[in-house]
């Protein structure tokens, strides 16, 4: 089974990629198997080495939009894209619209090897 880590990455890891096209998201979001059974309504990529998104979960501690204790908040910004569902976009046709940002990024961190397990948001 995909542990929590294993989802993250999935996800929301994407370092290979540096400048997204305005076809990014709908072929992402399908190629990493977001738009099974609904279209994600909003997913954010992080275009940086994981090593770098890893030592997040040692940076700034805050509290997750849920409440619980274990978020973290990047000290510097990093390349995201977000993917956001387009107004009136119909399943099974996932259609996106693809922004890409430079902004400070929150994840949730968990135990086993203190590793990202969600993504909380950008700020
Ligand atoms: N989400 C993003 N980026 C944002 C805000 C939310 O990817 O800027 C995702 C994370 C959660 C979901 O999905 O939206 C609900 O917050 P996940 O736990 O499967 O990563």
């Amino acid at each position: 089974k995909e542990s929590q880590a294993e989802k993250f990455q999935r996800q929301h890891m994407d370092p290979d990629t540096s400048t997204v096209t305005a076809s990014y998201c709908n072929e992402m979001m399908k190629r990493r198997n977001m738009t099974v059974g609904q279209c994600k309504p909003v997913n954010t990529f992080i275009h940086e080495p994981l090593p770098d998104v890893q030592v997040i979960c040692f940076q700034g501690n805050v509290t997750c939009k849920n409440g619980k204790p274990n978020c973290h908040q990047s000290s510097s910004k990093m390349r995201i894209t977000d993917c956001r569902l387009k107004k009136g976009s119909k399943y099974p046709k996932c259609d996106y619209q693809t922004q890409q940002l430079q902004k400070s990024i929150i994840v949730a961190c968990e135990c086993v090897q203190y590793e990202t397990v969600d993504f909380d948001g950008s700020v």
